[in-house]
């Protein structure tokens, strides 16, 4: 008898879809270059509040890397907390 174990993991959460579309792709790149190293941006990701830096740096550029096209079904601001599968075996 086999198994699957799949982890999830909940998506819109600093994900780097900052434009809220659904996708992390180059508008939401644009977006975090348009704003760099500034305060106050929504491009502001990470680390995420309360504990946030408050500047738009690599730190966050990495965040958005590390979701480069993750679609997710809801976006950032769509409202929607899915879970999508990151490990199965
Ligand atoms: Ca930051």
């Amino acid at each position: 008898m086999s198994s699957t174990v799949v982890l999830l993991e909940p998506e819109g959460l600093a994900s780097g879809d900052i434009t809220g579309e659904g996708i992390v792709d180059i508008d939401d790149l644009v977006r975090m270059a348009d704003d760099w190293l500034q305060s106050g941006s929504l491009a502001d990701i990470y680390p995420a509040p309360p504990d946030g830096d408050d500047i738009v740096n690599l730190q966050d550029f990495a965040v958005l890397a590390e979701n480069w096209l993750a679609f997710y079904s809801g976006g950032q601001f769509g409202g929607g907390l899915a879970l999508r599968p990151i490990l199965s075996r």
